[in-house]
């Protein structure tokens, strides 16, 4: 089998990449889709359940996937600098791209609310950092304005070529469960993910035309993609950054989950429209729900993911009790962003004892013991 160079190559005939493209990959992609086996008993109903782990790509989220496509076309283009207002994987992906380019990367960060692990990276990659003391909302608003009159182009998911790579994730989980789920839940904050993701399984469908299950080859239907059981788009915001729950943009986003703390999403409309085409809804949760399934994940599954993405996972499981996802179904959750990211959350929040006792055999022994 050919190594595997990232997503591009994979998936090259339905991207728009030059022929003469000088790529910039890190190897992203590919990521696992796990079957959870422990968590699904405790929704007392019976569904195929999986997770779409997009910590493992090479910076450890699946900003990644968008950033080999926008660097890459940055780079054909001349470009010598990108630019990017974040909440933390956005710019530790740009950053770690056009330090791969050889080109000079912006990231404009809300001061103090961005997880350590990103902050880390952005800084190791050479990026320049500037803090704003302000929110996400307010650092897009500024990148826009700068990036229109300064040579920089934009790699927030404005810029056209990052949904693009984005939406090789939904080609993965058809390729690898051989048909789209029946469900697919994401945390939604910027909104261009499950934009990226319907417009991923919208194509593909088009191309893998299938039997579904209500009609035979007299269904007006058959050949309308959009009939042929693509899944419904679930997206799950944080109660104190959810404006699709609110209809309207939120001023002053607040939640744990600093990844989605946003309240004025940049893909509003293209989110609505994947929401409503499938026939999927948003639902919110609070910052206590979000880190419980954060904890579960771990505990349960052996899978640490950032508190962001386990609202997916929260949002499957509540959805599935509730019988809206009903028995039988087929569902994928993307776990967005990688939990070693974050480890002050993560420390602060676990209940798991750390025992402090002096080096000797007897008193680790009975340590271990009092603790097991
Ligand atoms: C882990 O990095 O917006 O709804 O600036 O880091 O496509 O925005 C991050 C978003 C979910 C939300 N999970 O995705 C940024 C940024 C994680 C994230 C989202 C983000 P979108």
């Amino acid at each position: 089998m050919a190594r595997y160079t990232g997503l591009i190559e994979r998936y090259r005939e339905r991207l728009p990449v030059a022929a003469d493209a000088r790529i910039i990959t890190l190897g992203e992609g590919n990521t696992p889709l796990i079957r959870l086996e422990n968590i699904p008993g405790s929704t007392g109903k019976d569904v195929e359940l999986y997770v779409k782990y997009e910590g493992l790509n090479p910076t450890g989220s699946f900003k990644d996937r968008g950033m080999t496509m926008a660097i890459t076309q940055a780079v054909n283009e001349g470009s010598q600098a990108v630019l990017c207002a974040s909440t933390g994987n956005t710019s530790a992906s740009a950053a770690a791209y056009a330090a791969r380019a050889g080109i000079t990367s912006c990231v404009i960060i809300p001061e103090g609310k961005i997880a350590m692990g990103k902050l880390a990276q952005a800084m190791m990659h050479g990026a320049v950092v500037i803090q704003i003391e302000g929110n996400f909302d307010d650092g897009m608003g500024l990148v826009k304005e700068i990036a229109a009159e300064a040579p920089v182009t934009l790699v927030n998911s404005v810029n056209p070529y990052r949904l693009q790579g984005q939406k090789t994730a939904a080609f993965e989980i058809v390729d690898e469960l051989g048909r789209p789920p029946d469900f697919h839940c994401l945390p939604v904050g910027n909104a261009g993910n499950i934009s990226a993701y319907w417009t991923g399984y919208s194509e593909y469908a088009g191309l893998t035309t299938r039997a579904c299950s209500f009609c035979d080859d007299q269904c007006p239907y058959r050949s309308d993609p959009v009939a042929d059981r693509l899944p419904r788009m679930l997206g799950y915001q944080a109660s104190g950054a959810a404006p699709f729950l609110r209809g309207e943009m939120v001023e002053g986003p607040e939640t744990v989950a600093s990844a989605i703390r946003i309240g004025r999403p940049q893909s509003w409309d293209l989110a609505w429209a994947a929401s409503r085409e499938s026939e999927g809804w948003f639902a919110e949760f609070s910052d206590e729900d979000i880190l419980a399934a954060q904890a579960m994940l771990a505990d349960k599954e052996g899978i640490f993911c950032e508190p962001a993405s386990a609202i997916s996972v929260a949002g499957a499981m509540r959805d599935i009790k509730a019988a809206r996802i009903p028995a039988g179904s087929t569902v994928v959750c993307t776990l967005t962003g990688h939990g070693l990211k974050d480890p002050d959350i993560a420390i602060r929040q676990s209940r798991a004892p750390v025992t402090k006792v002096s080096a000797d055999l007897d008193t680790v022994k009975k340590a271990i013991l009092d603790n097991m």
